[in-house]
């Protein structure tokens, strides 16, 4: 399950339960004070991908308290339930939390033809893991290295109810999701449609 140094897949990780429950807080963000949107990138793109964020809200290339870029409104609460399910991640992946206290999550829905390009996740002033949650649909999950956004790469399937940790030397990998397979997820776990995921980090930013 170890794929490169610092980044561990443990498939099948959530529960039918724990997926349900996520999917649920999931469709309340969603329509709560920030609604999900496509993220509007700074040159003008939109991205296919639809997100909504707790605890701090993302925009390209920073993290805010208020979706300036959406409504204005202050974005809910990370939970503290979630801190919780971070810390038991990093021990399933890891052996050990150290003390793992995410602060935000991003919230990515994608319908059928929903993609991520390959990037690295550079806006966090920490180097704390990524704990990665899917749920729904399978994708194929590329996983690449730190120094461009092309080969050498690997090629992995990510499933309703895998757990990825990504922290030590694979934090600053280039990362995409070339393809979601519709119609591969169980309807009595995930949503109806379409995949979830869910990515906690730790912003090392201070109120
Ligand atoms: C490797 N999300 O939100 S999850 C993202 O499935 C993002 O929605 C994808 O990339 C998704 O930024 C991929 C796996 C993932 C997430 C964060 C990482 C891999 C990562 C951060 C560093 C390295
Ligand atoms: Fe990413």
């Amino acid at each position: 399950r170890q794929i490169a140094p610092g980044a561990v897949h443990v498939p099948g990780w959530l529960s039918p339960d724990e997926q349900r429950d996520l999917v649920a807080a999931c469709r309340a963000w969603a329509t709560g004070p920030v609604p999900i949107r496509h993220t509007v990138l700074p040159r003008g793109g939109v991205m296919s991908v639809q997100t909504v964020c707790v605890g701090w809200h993302w925009r390209p290339y920073r993290y805010t308290r208020t979706a300036d870029d959406v409504n204005g409104a202050r974005v809910a609460e990370f939970p503290r339930w979630m801190v919780g399910l971070g810390r038991r991640a990093l021990v399933a992946a890891y052996g050990e939390h150290d003390g793992y206290t995410p602060d935000t999550a991003l919230i990515n829905f994608y319908d059928g033809a929903a993609k991520m390009g390959m990037h690295q996740d550079k806006d966090e002033k920490s180097d704390a893991p990524v704990v990665s949650l899917s749920i729904g649909d399978t994708c194929t999950f590329r996983f690449g290295n730190t120094e461009t956004r092309s080969k050498p790469y690997t090629d992995l399937l990510l499933a309703s109810g895998d757990l990825f940790v990504f922290g030590g030397p694979s934090r600053y990998a280039y990362h995409g999701v070339p393809k979601v397979h519709p119609g591969t997820a169980d309807p009595a776990t995930g949503p109806a449609r379409g995949r979830l995921n869910i990515t906690m980090r730790v912003t090392g930013l201070a109120d």
